[in-house]
């Protein structure tokens, strides 16, 4: 009937046609935005579910339980008796169990039963508890059409409903899922940046978001066949290298080194070394097979779901996984032979990284129990923990936004964990290794050479944003409070998928404060700003806050949990001496 446009702030129009005013036009983008992150990452963790129930039917050619004890304790979450039952059955069976959580039979996630008791309360008192993940996207898309729900705060209950279905459900069903199939990630050393793709080799980069493909290519890429035939073309070998969230799933199971983030995907392709690049989904510029043309780069889609105008499908199929892999990594050696060796430019040398703290990873550094990191936040040697995570965003000089933030973080002893394109800028700038710890404060820096850790830990793809998650409530629940009380904050310097999004909706209404480096697109809505800059507040406990200079950024946080320490007793330190400084650094 539009287009409907309004002018808030003016003495235009401030209804459209069907009577919707700034307030419901606001509320139903921003929740259809957050159903599009939620689905994204669901339908992934779907993906990695079909896996595992293909396993449990014994149809697959190269996919197995990696980590069956992970297996067994999460079927006991699902009420699920493994005693005498072999793994092939306990995967059936929890995958059976799990495909319900896609559905609507559930009244609650079971997952969501990890958040401790008062957050659940939470999410009951408000109506926001999630039911099922794929029922919260659907509903979530049916109140934005017109004439559903006209009621913009009741349209954003249901937007954080279905990012918790993300959070406590798709997304973690792919952490938990990924890791009992691929391997629960253990910390181990590698390399980033563009110096990682080889001249004399070919060079493979894995794109995208879902481990199942890349995973089989690490084997196929061993294959004494197909490195024969890589010898014969007078190649010295098969390199592989990783790109965006993909690129973070293999780095942290297989150290399988990182060619870049979201940003450097095109400029990969430009070094004139890369034989095949292989995308599976989310955050492949539809740019890459436009750049690929220029260059004798084969750009090969892999999913029925993502396709791209010239590129090559191979289409991945579980059963068949090994088969399509060297599929995959012959087109990528055959393809050697028509690489120009004059136009091969591969800029600079690796930086060095140390990844994969899983939280088993990181309670078994602590000794099996999360004691020391609250006793080292107690002392105040960390004042508090923050997740710093999402996308890098050509509006935003390159990697800025999560550098400048981390190190002003690290440098007042606060914990950094990253994930996503986040991880990748810090581990390019050389954060990510333990010698990092002398950027770091005084009471970080002891910790973590203690531990031989760096400030700055890597918890993986955006999907295991959810280990954020599992560690903030096995702390919560340690001590006996909600994840609000805890001196922790939720940082996207440079987010710009609706995934980060959704991301945002679950954290910030899982308890946590966050600060994004963009705006979303709310401030048509002063009544939408105020709520979730304020009013979440009062209901969850959290809010929103949008900060582009991380010096303010930085600021903003630490003042949070400076407060929170205060509220918790613990010694805290003025919020007078934590001024918010003027925004200096011209990053946009
Ligand atoms: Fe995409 Fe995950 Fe964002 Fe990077 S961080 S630009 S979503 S690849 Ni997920």
């Amino acid at each position: 009937m539009g287009p409907c446009r309004v002018d808030p702030f003016g003495d235009g129009p401030q209804k459209g046609v069907c009577g919707a005013d700034a307030d419901i036009i606001v509320a139903r983008n921003l929740a259809r935005m957050i159903a599009a992150g939620a689905s994204s990452h669901s339908d992934h963790g779907r993906d990695i579910l079909e896996t595992l129930h293909r396993v449990g039917e014994g149809k697959t050619d190269v996919y197995t339980i990696s980590e069956p004890e992970k297996m067994r304790a999460l079927a006991a979450e699902y009420n699920i008796e493994t005693d005498d039952k072999s793994d092939q059955q306990i995967a059936a069976e929890l995958a059976w169990e799990m495909m319900e959580d896609y559905g609507m039979r559930r009244e609650k996630l079971p997952l969501a039963g990890r958040a401790p008791e008062a957050r659940q309360e939470i999410w009951e008192k408000t109506g926001t508890y999630p039911r099922g993940i794929d029922r919260e996207n659907v509903e979530m898309l049916h109140r934005t059409h017109m004439g559903v729900d006209n009621d913009w705060v009741n349209i954003l209950l249901q937007a954080v409903r279905t990012g918790l279905s993300d959070g406590w459900g798709g997304s973690m069903i792919a952490t938990e899922l990924s890791d009992v199939l691929f391997g629960i990630p253990t910390p181990k050393t590698s390399s980033m940046n563009l110096g990682v793709l080889k001249a004399d080799q070919i060079n493979i980069v894995l794109h995208g978001h879902n481990p199942m493909l890349s995973e089989v290519i690490v084997a196929a890429a061993q294959d004494p066949e197909l490195l024969d035939l890589a010898k014969a073309q007078g190649a010295e070998g098969i390199n592989l290298a990783g790109l965006c969230c993909t690129g973070n799933e293999v780095l942290m199971r297989k150290g399988i080194p990182m060619a870049g983030n979201h940003l450097m995907q095109e400029l990969a392709i430009i070094t004139g070394a890369v034989e095949v690049m292989v995308v599976d989904y989310q955050c492949i510029m539809p740019a890459v097979t436009e750049t690929a043309k220029c260059f004798h780069t084969k750009v090969v889609s892999t999913f029925d779901k993502a396709k791209f105008p010239g590129a090559e499908h191979v289409q991945f199929d579980p059963e068949h996984g090994l088969e399509i892999g060297k599929q995959i990594v012959r087109m990528a050696v055959e393809n050697y032979a028509n690489r120009v060796a004059e136009r091969v430019h591969i800029p600079s040398d690796p930086t060095p990284v140390m990844v994969g703290f899983s939280i088993e990873a990181i309670l078994g550094a602590l000794g099996g129990t999360p004691q020391p990191l609250v006793d080292a936040i107690v002392n105040g040697s960390i004042r508090g923990a923050v997740g710093v995570v999402g996308c890098s965003n050509p509006k935003i000089k390159q990697d800025l936004g999560h550098t400048e933030l981390t190190k002003q973080l690290i440098e007042n002893d606060i914990l950094v964990l990253v994930t996503g394109c986040a991880a990748v800028a810090d581990g390019k700038a050389g954060l990510m290794v333990p010698e990092a710890a002398d950027m770091a404060g005084p009471g970080l820096s002891a910790v973590c050479k203690a531990l031989g850790i760096p400030p700055v830990l890597h918890l993986g793809s955006c999907v295991d944003n959810t280990r954020i998650l599992v560690l903030a409530a096995a702390l919560a629940n340690h001590l006996g409070v909600d994840i609000s009380d805890l001196p922790l904050a939720g940082a996207a310097p440079e987010w710009y998928s609706e995934k980060a999004v959704a991301i945002g909706a679950y954290v910030v209404a899982s308890g946590i404060y966050t600060v994004l480096g963009m705006a979303p697109p709310v401030f048509g809505s002063p009544n939408v700003v105020k709520l979730l800059t304020e009013g979440l507040q009062d209901v969850f406990g959290a809010t929103f806050a949008v900060e582009p200079d991380p010096n303010r950024a930085a600021a903003l946080i630490r003042r949070h949990i400076e407060s929170k320490r205060a509220a918790l007793k613990l010694p805290a330190v003025s919020l007078d001496d934590i001024p918010i400084p003027d925004a200096e650094l011209a990053l946009v």
